[in-house]
């Protein structure tokens, strides 16, 4: 596993950045701070940070009875309920490494997070939005050797298992793994990341402290919170650090989120961008009391300008941009920041430790020193003390996505103000940017090409004006073979992917553009096709 050398962990917790301490102790000392203060509401139960701590335990003590070792992996796939932080702080504290799925992701994925990370269990919800989740993870368990146990939260074993008595466990080395969070992905199936208590811990209570949490804050999870945004910018994580109380919102949808501010008084909030307009549409006609928003943090794609100047009007909150991946660097517009800065950028780093290198955008093998000028556009290096030195078993693709000296390869093409501020022009990478929601063209491309219909395909980003951007499959035809759109989606949705991956758009074609002399790179084969989809 690579992580980082001996003389930048010296430096990290010599500043104060690492501090040892695990999200276990963490809890401990919340419940201890914050005893009988609301931690978490959602699904019509309300949880202390008391009780949150003891559920914790209890399950911590359940999952070591049930023989999850320490550091063995278990894929979480839970829904906005309060037993994912039960479960996920029990694990913690279990010291087993939460692998967390989104609750959109199938039976494909699933089976790639268990069989990469050769888990030993995979804990789940039953019925979620209309799909059976406990049936989908047990045909995976059975496929996956590792996989022992399935647990079904709300299920009699794990009522149980939630009951046993709690006892003290070894608390984990705060310097080791703490979970494997998951990569949009641009080559292949989504890498998985890891990241320690100690990085991730640093990046959660700086998040809380620039995005202005208090103990009396009061913060919406709109999105599913396994995602690193919800999760950690400042996320469920941020609230709980700050002892500010978590509501869970079930869905994202304006009616369920604006009567949760009201009956809550949620003060600050994150959404992707799509959401935040249909927030700003919505709010237009709500006769919901929506007073109480301070914040709104927008990101997982571009916020644009428009969209930027409409949101504090619209919701009376304060616009906060962020621009964050599950490999480690965020930045923020900060609370102070003029309203220019706000409107216009991305934010700035966490950490004045988080290195940053713009680099020439045209050579995807471009190291550090090879910086573009002031103001121009570049390639987005950065290396720092929560960001990745590599993904999770990963050698071969770790060679190309981080540079010889350790920065990683974000794929994403900046700008930097003069005041430290990055602006996100464009991407360089393989991957569709879906309202927030990440698409790796390759992945799609080999489900795609494992219908006999298909000789070839080819996946691209097309403009949008609700989500940013869409996915277009182009696609040539095996010999004597006429699959049509409708059955190539279906294909590759009954494959098990999650939805948004399935093409929104399919383009069966004779043949591809030739676009050079000689053999085409897939890389510019998609170049080729996206500047065909962008004129429409
Ligand atoms: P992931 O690596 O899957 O966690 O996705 C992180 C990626 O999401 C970044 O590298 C960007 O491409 C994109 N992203 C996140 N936030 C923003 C934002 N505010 N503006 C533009 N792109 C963003
Ligand atoms: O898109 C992301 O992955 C993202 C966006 C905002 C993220 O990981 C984050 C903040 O932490």
């Amino acid at each position: 596993m690579s992580a980082w050398p001996a003389d930048f962990a010296a430096r990290y917790r010599a500043s104060g950045h690492w501090r040892g301490q695990t999200f276990g102790a963490l809890l401990t000392s919340l419940a201890q701070a914050h005893g009988e203060r609301t931690a978490v509401v959602g699904e019509g139960a309300r949880w202390s940070f008391a009780e949150l701590d003891e559920r914790a335990h209890r399950l911590a003590a359940g999952f070591a009875a049930l023989g999850i070792e320490p550091g063995e992996r278990v894929v979480v796939q839970l829904p906005n309920v309060p037993e994912f932080l039960s479960v996920v702080f029990g694990l913690w504290r279990a010291g087993a490494l939460p692998v967390f799925a989104l609750p959109a992701h199938r039976s494909s994925e699933l089976r790639h997070f268990a069989g990469h990370s050769a888990a030993a269990a995979i804990i789940t919800v039953g019925e979620h939005e209309r799909h059976d989740h406990a049936t989908m993870v047990r045909a995976v368990a059975d496929e996956v050797a590792s996989v022992r146990d399935v647990l079904v939260v709300g299920s009699p074993e794990f009522d149980r298992l939630a009951a046993t008595a709690p006892r003290e466990l070894p608390d984990p080395d705060p310097s080791g793994v703490a979970f494997l969070q998951l990569s949009g992905g641009s080559t292949g199936l989504p890498k998985l990341i890891p990241r320690t208590h100690d990085d991730y811990l640093y990046s959660v209570r700086e998040s809380a402290r620039i995005c202005g949490l208090r103990t009396d804050s009061v913060y919406l999870a709109a999105l599913p919170v396994s995602h690193n945004f919800p999760l950690s910018s400042p996320g469920v994580l941020g609230a709980l650090h700050a002892g500010a109380k978590t509501v869970l919102a079930p869905r994202p949808d304006a009616d369920t989120v604006f009567g949760l501010i009201e009956a809550e008084g949620v003060t600050i909030s994150g959404v992707v961008p799509p959401l935040a307009a249909a927030w700003v549409q919505a709010a237009a006609r709500t006769d919901r009391d929506l007073s109480s928003l301070e914040v709104l943090l927008v990101g997982g794609a571009k916020c644009g300008r428009e969209l930027a100047e409409r949101i504090g009007p619209a919701l009376g909150c304060r616009l906060q941009q962020v621009f964050g991946m599950a490999e480690g660097l965020v930045c923020y517009t900060r609370l102070d920041d003029p309203d220019e800065l706000v409107l216009s950028t991305q934010g700035r780093p966490i950490s004045l430790d988080d290195e940053i290198r713009l680099v020439n955008p045209d050579d995807p093998a471009a190291s550090s020193a090879d910086v573009v000028a002031p103001g121009e556009v570049g390639a987005l290096l950065t290396r720092g003390p929560y960001t990745i030195r590599g993904y999770y078993n990963a050698d071969d693709h770790n060679r190309t996505a981080f540079t010889e000296d350790g920065f990683y390869r974000t794929g994403d093409l900046v700008r930097r103000t003069a005041t430290g501020h990055l602006e996100v022009v464009g991407r360089a990478k393989e991957q569709i940017n879906r309202g927030g929601e990440k698409v790796a063209a390759e992945e799609v491309e080999n489900h795609l090409m494992a219908h006999p219909g298909v000789l070839d395909a080819a996946v691209v980003a097309v403009p949008d004006p609700y989500l940013g951007e869409r996915t277009c499959a182009y696609v040539v035809p095996a010999e004597g073979a006429a699959p049509t759109a409708a059955e190539l989606r279906r294909f590759v949705r009954e494959r098990g992917v999650a939805a948004f991956k399935v093409p929104d758009l399919v383009q069966v074609v004779a043949e591809f553009p030739v676009t050079g002399v000689g053999k085409t790179s897939k890389r510019e084969l998609r170049a080729a096709l996206a500047a065909v989809a962008e004129k429409g």
